[in-house]
């Protein structure tokens, strides 16, 4: 069992007295905290950890540790591959693909093949443009060949977004892969589009399962309908900006909701999770969009923040060097300018941390020695190492 800190119960008792979608007789619960976008930040002078800042890049949007090494991979939206080094200078990567690089796009996600070791395979991802000013992401495959003038070799296209639309915006492009190696899975955005989420003759707003080779899985849920509907695990996804894997190999993911309903699902194949039709969030213009008891047969998210704290990347810790995290999810938040951490039990996610860095944290990784990292957004980006209070 897990205990909630007073000020989160106290929230929560907040929460349901003022909420009208949440009885008073459920106040006491600890899941009137999850049923609430409420989530009070605290100062990171509190946490568990000091933070130390390691590196500088300029707009960083992911990263990956290069395994067996104190070396990680890190992206730059404008188009750049960085190799940092613990012990050595940040090297540029050659052979990386050019990127349309605008609004919400450019580079994006970096991971490491599930048999790196033996053969340097890493995935990324990107967007292309297309005819008539459409946009749209990719994912490819490449081998990382390190020392003194790292490089890519290979880079295959794998998988494409479709249809390229105009416009920007909400590309996700986020990877991950299954723990046991035999998937790919790709977070794919509803390009500011909205109903694309919902069309299944389109990969946008859907969470896709690939083999690593691009092709598709022949068990995939709609895998019988063929072209993009194959590729479909779960829909009705809106700006998915990260995506992990449990010890228990469960699939979390989360994503920028409309104004007020930023969320973390438990990504199940073949759900719909409801977006543009439900949203405990609002259209950004002032629009309504019902919440999600409205439509039960939609599935609803495991938490959600109202106000937004805009979420970007997403990790599972199981470390003991900070105390009480094992079994946890890590989430950057950009407009939320901090950390946040959930603790995982069975299916059920409570909200437990949320660190005020008064800076927007774009991403989450763990160390082979389970310390946290972080990149800091911008263009005086920064990777800061948390650095665990003895
Ligand atoms: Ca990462
Ligand atoms: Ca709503």
């Amino acid at each position: 069992m897990h205990s909630l800190p007073l000020l989160a119960i106290a929230a929560a008792l907040a929460a349901g007295a003022c909420s009208a979608s949440t009885t008073s007789s459920k106040a006491a619960d600890p899941a009137t905290l999850a049923a609430s976008g409420d989530h009070t930040a605290t100062p990171v002078a509190d946490a568990p950890f000091t933070v130390q800042e390691v590196a500088s890049f300029n707009e960083p949007w992911a990263m990956t540790f290069v395994p067996g090494t104190r070396a990680a991979l890190i992206t730059e939206k404008s188009g750049k591959l960085k190799l940092w080094q613990e012990n050595g200078p940040t090297l540029d990567v050659a052979g990386v693909p050019a990127v349309a690089y605008g609004g919400q796009g450019g580079f994006g996600d970096i991971v490491v093949a599930p048999d790196f070791t033996t053969n340097g395979t890493v995935y990324l991802s990107w967007i292309e443009s297309g005819e008539g000013g459409t946009y749209g992401a990719v994912v490819g495959m490449a081998k990382l060949v390190q020392g003194a003038t790292p490089r890519l070799e290979g880079l295959k296209t794998i998988w494409v977004q479709s249809p390229k639309v105009s416009g920007r915006g909400h590309f996700s492009h986020r990877l991950a892969f299954s723990p046991d190696g035999k998937y790919l899975f790709i977070g794919s955005g509803e390009r500011q589009k909205f109903d694309p989420a919902q069309d299944m003759k389109a990969n946008l707003g859907k969470i896709l399962r690939l083999n690593p080779d691009g092709s598709i899985p022949s068990d995939n849920p709609f895998a019988a309908q063929g072209g993009v509907t194959a590729q479909i695990w779960s829909l009705g996804h809106r700006n998915i900006l990260g995506l992990a894997f449990d010890g228990s190999g469960k699939l979390w993911n989360q994503e920028m909701g409309p104004k007020g309903g930023d969320e973390v699902n438990l990504v199940a194949a073949k759900a719909n999770y409801g977006y543009p039709i439900v949203s405990n969030g609002d259209h950004y213009d002032g629009k309504d969009i019902p919440d999600h008891p409205t439509r039960p047969e939609f599935a609803a998210p495991k938490l959600w923040w109202n106000p937004s704290v805009s979420p970007a990347g997403l990790v599972w810790y199981n470390g003991d060097l900070y105390p009480g995290w094992k079994n946890s999810l890590l989430m950057g938040a950009l407009s939320g300018e901090g950390l946040i951490r959930m603790q995982i039990d069975g299916d059920k996610l409570t909200k437990s941390d949320r660190w005020d860095f008064g800076t927007r944290v774009r991403e989450v990784e763990v160390g082979d020695d389970g310390t946290v990292w972080l990149l800091i957004d911008g263009e005086d980006g920064k990777l800061v190492k948390l650095v665990p209070k003895k």
